[in-house]
């Protein structure tokens, strides 16, 4: 667990408490950045958007996609993982300009590492930038990073009593999607229970269900980007 997170700090309350304070300076010159970071896009009229998932729910396979399926969009891509630039050299073969942030031990990414990613974007040849943030479902959540949209992925795989478990991560998306609906015929997985289980916690969610491996959704998944790039575009004049 990262430091920054001051989740490592339980064993005495005065220590935590101490970490708590910490924590709140870190989250406040956090917002800062971020601030400085969505003004980066919106000098570029560039739409940007925080995935979030736990580990393996589909992330970079749809980010993969989207760009195949989105060839009249220019995408960027800002990276986010522990180890290894893997998922950006996945991005970078689709022929996207994707920049690999390396965290080291940290669970998140910061307002701070994606101001370096956006300065290693070329951004004047950018409309749409994805960050796919580090595979996890707590601490991303209480990080801004600067985008416009966030957007939470949750596979099938993984049960649909997660967004009650982890609440956080699912009140601060606007979209939540369904992923992996190819293998709802092996999973114990109700769509209509994840989304009565996404809307307890925030009653103003999106959803969308879909698959990379078989296509299903992914056009109402393309209308949503073009339809929010439509509205950002316009709140910019
Ligand atoms: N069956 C099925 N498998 C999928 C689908 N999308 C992704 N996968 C598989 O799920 C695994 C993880 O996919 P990734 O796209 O790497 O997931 P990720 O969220 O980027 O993973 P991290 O970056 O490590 O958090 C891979 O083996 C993919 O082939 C899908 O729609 N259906
Ligand atoms: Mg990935
Ligand atoms: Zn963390
Ligand atoms: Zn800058």
């Amino acid at each position: 667990m990262c430091k920054e997170c001051g989740c490592s700090n339980h064993e005495e309350l005065h220590e935590h408490k101490k970490a708590l304070e910490v924590n709140k300076r870190v989250l406040e010159k956090n917002d800062l950045q971020a601030e400085e970071n969505r003004r980066h896009f919106e000098e570029h009229s560039i739409l940007a958007i925080n995935l979030m998932s736990s580990p393996g729910a589909g992330k970079t396979s749809l980010l993969e996609k989207t760009i195949e399926l989105l060839p009249e969009v220019r995408i960027g891509v800002i990276e986010g993982d522990l180890e290894t630039d893997r998922d950006a050299q996945r991005i970078r073969t689709k022929g996207a300009p994707a920049y690999q942030i390396t965290t080291g031990s940290a669970c998140h990414l910061d307002a701070f590492m994606v101001h370096e990613g956006i300065h290693h974007l070329p951004l004047e040849k950018l409309q749409l930038v994805f960050i796919e943030n580090v595979g996890n479902l707590v601490c991303p959540a209480s990080y801004d990073v600067g985008a416009h949209l966030n957007v939470v992925l949750l596979s099938v795989v993984e049960g649909d009593d997660k967004p009650e478990k982890y609440p956080v991560m699912f009140r601060s998306a606007q979209l939540m999607l369904i992923t992996k609906v190819d293998l709802l015929p092996y999973v114990e997985f109700s769509v209509d229970r994840a989304i009565a289980s996404a809307r307890r916690v925030n009653p103003h969610m999106d959803f969308i269900r879909l698959s990379t491996k078989t296509g299903e959704g992914l056009e109402n998944w393309l209308d949503y980007l073009r339809l929010k790039m439509k509205v950002y575009r316009k709140s910019l004049v």
